[in-house]
């Protein structure tokens, strides 16, 4: 069933999943939400319109991408009356040090990256460990449209639609055993195409490691995305497999991750390993916690220019306490930043 949905660059949210549209959506297909925790999220839409973001560079789509996108379901939304971020800017103003410290440096350098073929290995405390071919390990999973909040640690943030699927939908497939209490990711370690893993920048000990905790994971909201913007995700954002935990900031969102391991005890992650004062391991987004040298009760929604700095108040759990408050009950987040 096609369903025309307008285009988001027509910027406001509120524009491109307008009320109406859910309403009707939900009369015609009379979909349920079974297991989803979205209170604003009627339906998912069943069809893509593949003029929905225009001004996305046109990618080279693996073949198991294309042939997911007919079964994809689309625009599950979280955040209303807010901005999609235009996709110049989510993809040219990004994090990922393995291809230099700089907001444009991976989107200049991360073509080096070789995705085809890429392997996933699943280990540690899981009864079905294995390695695959990321066309193999995709098999068992339907794409999912999740438009959600991304807020940087360093105060900046963006509106991204990703498409992915639920950790733990994977963790249904490798069944963790007894002992399993987190989640370790890794990102590849090839300074051959890594630049920055073979440059002066010495602080972090490679690879790129982040964790969760096991039902931090198991929590509907977090994903692996292997795309954004309704196509495969561009290097420069942690192609072709990367982590999405809209509620934390940024840096657990381990990006272009090649092993994913379930651990007995809490894993020791890059940005704890810098600097443990200032990057915790549960890094949830709150804006009563301070970092040691800024505040961060305020973000700065890009696009963000000097006449239009685009301030906004930062949410607590970047504004989706209502689906994970409660994996944080009798926790002091003052302590366990
Ligand atoms: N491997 C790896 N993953 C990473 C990073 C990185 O440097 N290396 N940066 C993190 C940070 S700090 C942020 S804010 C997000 C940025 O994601 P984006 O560039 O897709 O917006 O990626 C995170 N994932
Ligand atoms: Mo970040």
């Amino acid at each position: 069933m096609l369903i025309k949905i307008p285009f988001a660059s027509a910027c406001k949210e509120s524009d491109v999943t307008p009320e109406s549209i859910y309403l009707s959506r939900r009369a015609v297909l009379g979909a349920s939400l079974a297991g989803f925790a979205f209170s604003a999220l009627p339906s998912w839409a069943q069809a893509a319109d593949p003029s929905r973001y225009p001004d996305v560079e046109a990618g080279k789509p693996p073949g198991w991408f294309s042939d997911k996108l007919t079964s994809t379901k689309w625009q599950a939304v979280t955040v209303q009356n807010e901005a999609i971020t235009p996709f110049k800017d989510a993809t040219h103003y990004n994090n990922f040090y393995e291809f230099g410290t700089d907001k444009g440096d991976p989107a200049q350098n991360a073509g080096s990256l070789k995705t085809e073929p890429w392997t996933v290995v699943i280990d540690g405390e899981v009864a079905k460990p294995g390695r695959y071919a990321l066309e193999d390990f995709m098999k068992p999973y339907q794409l999912e449209e999740r438009i959600y909040r991304l807020r940087c640690v360093e105060a900046w943030s963006m509106v991204i639609p990703w498409m992915g699927f639920p950790i733990a939908a994977l963790l249904k497939q490798v069944e963790p055993t007894a002992k399993a209490k987190y989640i370790r990711f890794e990102t590849l370690q090839d300074p051959k195409t890594m630049p920055g893993q073979r440059s002066g920048f010495a602080l972090i000990d490679w690879p790129y490691v982040e964790g969760l905790r096991l039902d931090e994971a198991m929590n509907p909201l977090a994903i692996l995305a292997v795309g954004m913007y309704g196509r495969e995700l561009p290097n420069q954002n942690g192609a072709p497999l990367r982590l999405v935990v809209p509620w934390k900031y940024g840096f657990k969102s381990v990006k272009s991750i090649v092993r994913i391991s379930l651990v007995s005890e809490q894993p020791k992650t890059t940005w704890q390993s810098i600097s443990a004062n200032e990057y915790g391991f549960y890094a949830n987004v709150n804006p009563t916690v301070d970092h040691p040298r800024w505040t961060q009760a305020r973000e700065r929604r890009l696009p963000s220019g000097l006449f239009s700095p685009n301030i906004r108040p930062t949410e607590m759990f970047n504004g989706y306490g209502e689906q994970v408050a409660s994996l944080y009950t009798g926790m002091d987040l003052r302590k366990d930043y």
